[in-house]
C-alpha cells in the first residue's frame, strides 16, 4: 500500500510499475484503488496487490480503514517538496495507529529526476528512515529509476517473512525470526547505500 501527501507521485509509481507508462495528468485517486501484478521470485509465482490511496485529508476515514490489511506500506514523499517530507512523521503516526503492528515500512523519495529542484537531501531522508528503523529508496516514476527494485525487494522481503512464518512450525528461517530477517535486510541496504549502490538514485 502506498501512502503520502497528494501530488508526490504515488499513482505514477504504480502505473510505471504495472503498465510501464507515465502521464503528467492522472486523475486524482478517490479513497483507495488497487492494481494487480503477477511476478515470479525464486521460481515462486506471486500475485502482488498494490493499493493506491488518496492523500487528501477528506478521504482519511476511508483510507485508514485499509491500513490493517496491508503487508507493506510505502510512505512516499516528493524530494522537491519539503512539506511532503515534513509530513512523513504524520503518515508514520497514522501507520502506528491504524496498521498491523510490525508492518513492513519503506520510505520512498520520489521525483529524483528533478535533482536540481531538490529540497530534501539524501542524508536527511536516510536519517529519518534510520530513526524509524526502515529503508530509504529514491525513485523516479518519470525516468523509471528504482521502480522495479522498490516492488521486487518489498515482495522478496514479504516472501522471506512468509517462509519464516511457516517454516518448521517454529516461525524461523535458518534459525532467524521475521524480525531478524528485516534487520538483516536493513543492514544489507545500509551497506549498499554506504557503497553508493543499491537503493538510491
Ligand atoms: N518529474 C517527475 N514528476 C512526477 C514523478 N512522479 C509523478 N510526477 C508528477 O507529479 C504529479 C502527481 O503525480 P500523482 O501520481 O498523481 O501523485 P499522487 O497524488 O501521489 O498519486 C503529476 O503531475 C505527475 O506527472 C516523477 O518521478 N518525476
Ligand atoms: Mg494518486
Amino acid at each position: 500500500m502506498l501512502l503520502g501527501d497528494s501530488g508526490v507521485g504515488k499513482s505514477c509509481i504504480i502505473i510505471r510499475y504495472i503498465e510501464n507508462n507515465f502521464s503528467s495528468n492522472l486523475m486524482n485517486s478517490i479513497g483507495v484503488d488497487f492494481k494487480l501484478k503477477n511476478i515470479e521470485i525464486d521460481n515462486k509465482k506471486i500475485k502482488l496487490q498494490i493499493w493506491d490511496t488518496a492523500g487528501q485529508e477528506r478521504f482519511k476515514t476511508i483510507t485508514t480503514s485499509y491500513y490493517k490489511g496491508a503487508h507493506a506500506i510505502l510512505v512516499v514523499f516528493d524530494i522537491t517538496d519539503r512539506d511532503s517530507f515534513d509530513h512523513v512523521r504524520n503518515w508514520m503516526a497514522d501507520i502506528d495507529k491504524f496498521a498491523k503492528e510490525g508492518v513492513l515500512r519503506i520510505l520512498v523519495g520520489n521525483k529524483c529526476d528533478l535533482a536540481h529542484e531538490r529540497q530534501v537531501s539524501i542524508e536527511e531522508a536516510k536519517e529519518i528512515a534510520n530513526k524509524y528503523g526502515i529503508k530509504y529508496i529514491e525513485t523516479s516514476a518519470k525516468d523509471t529509476i528504482n521502480i522495479d527494485d522498490l516492488f521486487i525487494s518489498t515482495a522478496k522481503y514479504l516472501l522471506s517473512k512468509q517462509i519464516a512464518g511457516t517454516g518448521a512450525g517454529k516461525g524461523t528461517q535458518n534459525g532467524k525470526s521475521g524480525l531478524d530477517l528485516l534487520r538483516d535486510n536493513n543492514q544489507n541496504n545500509n551497506n549498499n547505500n554506504q557503497n553508493g549502490g543499491g537503493f538510491c538514485c
